[in-house]
C-alpha cells in the first residue's frame, strides 16, 4: 500500500518548522498541516498587546544552524510577539519550508491503518492523506480556554481571548474594558490595555507571582560576545533543570543568614526574569524556603501598590512557582492608575456576563469590550481535538480518560508511529521551549532514520516501558510542591480534567539522559516491527 508521505506533521510552530527541516535532511517526505495562515504557532496566535517572550531572546531561538543564530538580530532583552514572529517567517522563508506546507487546514481525524502500517490523515478541507508517520507538533498552550462563565454569549460588545487575538490589532482608545484573569497572558497586556482605555476593570480570582523583566534594548557588544560563544552558552543551558543558562545557586533558603538571602532575593530581583526561582535550590522543596521568597515578592507589592486595599488583593496567597512565575514590565504599577480598578473575585465566582458588562459579588459592571485572558487547556487540548484512532479503533480520548500516559513523552501504546513534540511526560513547558523541541525533533528524525536502517516500518512503546515512565514522571513530581496546588500544569483550570501532573519535572538534563540511554539500547521500551 503507498503511502502519499513518509510523515504528516500538524501544526507549523518552532516544532513543526524543524521537524519538517529535519526530516527533508535525512531524506523523508513530509506534509505539514496547519490551521493558521502562516507559520509560528504560540506566536501567530497570541496577538495580545504586550506579548512577547519570557526567556531572553538570544536563548530562546533555534541552535541547529550556526548561520541562523550568526545572521539573526535579536533587538530586545526579551523578543516581541511581531519580533519573534518575523523569526519564524526568516526561518520559513531560508529553509524554503512552505511548499511543504498547507495552510487553513485542520487536521480532524487520523487512524491507524493495521492491515496497511500506515495512519490514515483526515482534515477540514476533505483531504485524505495516507502516511507511515503522524508527528503532533501543536504546542502546549494552544487551545484556549473559554469559561462556561452564563450569559458569556449575551454580551452585546465585543469578546478578545488573549490566545486568540484579531491580526488587525485592537484600539481601546475612548473604551471601557472589562479583564477576566490574572495570568501570564493578563499580567503583559493589562498594563498596555490601561494606557489606551478610559477605563480598564480587571476580576482577579488568584493573585498572582511577578518579577520585573527590566527589558531593554541588547547592547551590541554584548550580542557580539553572545555570537562569538554561542556554542558554548547551549551547551551550559542544557545542564540546567529548565534548559535556560542562569545562574543556580544550589544553597538552601532557610538555611542561609537571613542577610545574605535578601542581598540573594534582591539581586535576582534587580536582575530580573525568571532567573528569580533559581535564587535557592530548594524553593520548590521545602515550604519554610519557599515561604520565604513568597514573602518577598509580598513586601514588593507592598512597596509598589498605592492603596492598601488593592495593595493587599494583589498579594499572592498561594506558594510561589505553583504557577509558572510571571515576568512583567510595570505590572503592580499600572494599578496606582486612576482609570484602572480591581475587582478580587476569590471569594465569589463571577455570577453572569450581561448584555453591558458582568455582575459579580451583587455588583453589575458596565464595559464596552470583554478580554477573555483566560488561559488554555494545556497540554492535551489541542491533541484531544483531533480524533486519533489507534489499535483496535480505540480514540486517544478514551485512552486518556484518566488524564495522558506517555513514553517519555513522545509516544503512546496503541499509537504506533504517532510520535509527540513536547507532549505530557516530557519537560516541555518548564523548559526554554526551543532546545526542548530541538531535542524532541532530533529524537523523532534519528529514530525514523535507525527504522529505515534496519528495514523496519512501525514502532510502538511497549505497555511496560510506558508505565515505568509515568511512574517516574508522577514520583519526581510528587517531591515538589509544584504538585501540591492548582494550576494548569495539573489540568485544575479545566473543570471535569484529571487531575496529573502533565509535565516531566526532572529537569531537561535528566529527561536527555533518558532518551539517550533509550537509543543507546537500541530503542529499549519500543517494539520494532
Ligand atoms: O493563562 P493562565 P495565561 N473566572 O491559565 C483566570 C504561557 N505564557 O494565558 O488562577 C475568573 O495562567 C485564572 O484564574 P485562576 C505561560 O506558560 C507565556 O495567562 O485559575 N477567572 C487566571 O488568572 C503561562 O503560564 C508567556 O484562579 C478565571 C487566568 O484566568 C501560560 O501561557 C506569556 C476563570 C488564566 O491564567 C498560560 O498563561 C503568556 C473564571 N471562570 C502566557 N477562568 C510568555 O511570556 C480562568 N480564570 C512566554
Amino acid at each position: 500500500m503507498s503511502v502519499d508521505f513518509d510523515a504528516v506533521i500538524i501544526g507549523a510552530g518552532f516544532g513543526g518548522m524543524y521537524m519538517l527541516h529535519r526530516l527533508r535532511q535525512k531524506g523523508f517526505t513530509a506534509r505539514v498541516i496547519e490551521a493558521g495562515k502562516g507559520v509560528g504557532g504560540t506566536w501567530y496566535w497570541n496577538r495580545y498587546p504586550g506579548a512577547r517572550c519570557d526567556v531572553e531572546s538570544v536563548q530562546y531561538s533555534y541552535q541547529f544552524s550556526p548561520e541562523l543564530e550568526q545572521e539573526w538580530e535579536w533587538s530586545e532583552r526579551y523578543a516581541t510577539q511581531p519580533e519573534i514572529l518575523r523569526y519564524a517567517n526568516h526561518v520559513a522563508d531560508r529553509f524554503d519550508l512552505r511548499r511543504d506546507m498547507q495552510f487553513e487546514t485542520r487536521v480532524t481525524a487520523a487512524t491507524f491503518d493495521e492491515a496497511a502500517n500506515l495512519w490514515r490523515v483526515e482534515t477540514d478541507k476533505n483531504d485524505k492523506i495516507a502516511a507511515r508517520f503522524v508527528i503532533t507538533a501543536m504546542g502546549c498552550l494552544s487551545s484556549p480556554n473559554t469559561p462556561k462563565i452564563s450569559g458569556l454569549e449575551d454580551f452585546e460588545g465585543p469578546t478578545y481571548h488573549t490566545g486568540n487575538w484579531p491580526h488587525e490589532g485592537v484600539d481601546f482608545t475612548g473604551k471601557t474594558v472589562g479583564v477576566i484573569g490574572t495570568g501570564s497572558s493578563a499580567i503583559q497586556s493589562i498594563p498596555i490595555m490601561a494606557e489606551q482605555a478610559k477605563h480598564l476593570t480587571v476580576f482577579q480570582r488568584t493573585a498572582n507571582y511577578t518579577v520585573p523583566a527590566h527589558n531593554k534594548p541588547l547592547d551590541p557588544t554584548y550580542v557580539r560576545q553572545i555570537k562569538a560563544s554561542y556554542p558554548e552558552m547551549r551547551r551550559r543551558a542544557k545542564t540546567k533543570p529548565a534548559g535556560i543558562d542562569f545562574t543556580i545557586n544550589t544553597a538552601s533558603a532557610v538555611e542561609t543568614p537571613e542577610a545574605d538571602r535578601a542581598r540573594e532575593f534582591q539581586s535576582r530581583w534587580d536582575y530580573g526574569g525568571l532567573g528569580f526561582m533559581a535564587s535557592f535550590g530548594d524553593l520548590l522543596l521545602n515550604d519554610d524556603s519557599n515561604k520565604l521568597a513568597a514573602d518577598f515578592v509580598r513586601t514588593k507589592v507592598r512597596e509598589v501598590v498605592k492603596d492598601p486595599k488593592t495593595a493587599e488583593a494583589l498579594v499572592p496567597k498561594n506558594i510561589i512557582g505553583c504557577k509558572r512565575l510571571c515576568v512583567d514590565t510595570g505590572y503592580w504599577q499600572t494599578f496606582n492608575r486612576p482609570n484602572v480598578t480591581l475587582v478580587d473575585i476569590s471569594d465569589a465566582p463571577i455570577e453572569r456576563i450581561t448584555a453591558t458588562g458582568l455582575r459579580a459579588k451583587g455588583q453589575d459592571y458596565r464595559f464596552d469590550a470583554l478580554v477573555l485572558a483566560t488561559g488554555f487547556d494545556a497540554m492535551t487540548g489541542a491533541l484531544l481535538k483531533v480524533d486519533f484512532r489507534g489499535r483496535g479503533g480505540v480514540s486517544l480520548k478514551e485512552k486518556w480518560n484518566e488524564g495522558p500516559k506517555t513514553y517519555l513523552g513522545l509516544t503512546v501504546v496503541g499509537f504506533p508511529n504517532l510520535f509527540m513534540i513536547t507532549g505530557p511526560g516530557s519537560p516541555s513547558v518548564l523548559t526554554n521551549m526551543l532546545p526542548s523541541i530541538e531535542q524532541h525533533v532530533d529524537f523523532i528524525a534519528d529514530c525514523l532514520e535507525a527504522l529505515r536502517a534496519k528495514g523496519k516500518n512501525v514502532i510502538e512503546a511497549e505497555p511496560a516501558a510506558q508505565e515505568a515512565w509515568v511512574g517516574h514522571v508522577g514520583d519526581v513530581s510528587n517531591i515538589t510542591l509544584r504538585s501540591t496546588c492548582s494550576s494548569w500544569y495539573v489540568g485544575a483550570n479545566i473543570p471535569g480534567k484529571p487531575r496529573v501532573f502533565m509535565p516531566y519535572i526532572g529537569g531537561l538534563p535528566a529527561y536527555i539522559q533518558a532518551c539517550e540511554t533509550v537509543v543507546r539500547n537500541d530503542y529499549e521500551g519500543f517494539a520494532l516491527a
